[in-house]
């Protein structure tokens, strides 16, 4: 297991279009376990694995909540290979969104409130459900990665840029 470097914006890497996972086999199951250790070490609670470089329709999730208010949180890794959602509800959901490829910032992004999702496990047997809450808007934020996409790219053009320009005024104050 490896703790792999996260690429940030604007790497054009961030903008490929991930290719679907044909072969099941011990190599997707090194590439994940290092995408959980690298996640955690961040933190962060998602990561998709254009993150870490690697062009591939897999994510990995865990929200990490406490068991019980107040407690130790519970891990509780989920793995999403070649993912594809649909019936999305027609009432949507605002969340203060934050990605490990734009650090530190932070935009409301609006998207649907629950989806149904199909996958694959890390073993290629087919998973299905319907999802909600923090589940449902992460792994639509997930999923855009796959596709190239930043939740930067949901904002107005203004917002967008404030935004890029405090990561670069961010970046500026830690060279110096
Ligand atoms: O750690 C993360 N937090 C987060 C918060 C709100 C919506 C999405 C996310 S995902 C993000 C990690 C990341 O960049 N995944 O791609
Ligand atoms: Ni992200």
């Amino acid at each position: 297991m490896a703790i792999l470097p996260i690429l940030e914006t604007p790497d054009p890497r961030l903008r490929l279009i991930s290719t679907p996972v044909e072969a099941f086999d011990d190599d997707l199951r090194t590439l994940i376990a290092d995408m959980l250790e690298t996640m955690y070490d961040a933190p962060g609670i998602g990561l998709a694995a254009i993150q870490i470089g690697v062009p591939k329709r897999v994510l990995v999730i865990d929200l990490q909540e406490p068991a019980e208010e107040g407690g130790e949180p519970v891990r509780n890794p989920r793995v999403f290979i070649n993912p594809e959602i649909f019936d999305p509800s027609a009432g949507t959901t605002l969340y203060n969104e934050g990605c490990l490829s734009v650090p530190d910032q932070y935009a409301d992004v609006e998207r649907p409130t629950t989806v149904r999702a199909r996958w694959q496990d890390e073993y290629g047997a087919p998973q299905e459900a319907e999802l909600d809450g923090l589940l449902a808007t992460c792994l639509q934020h997930e999923m855009d990665h796959l596709e190239g996409v930043l939740f930067i790219d949901h904002l107005s053009r203004l917002k967008r840029e404030m935004v890029l320009k405090k990561l670069e005024k961010a970046r500026r104050a830690r060279a110096a």
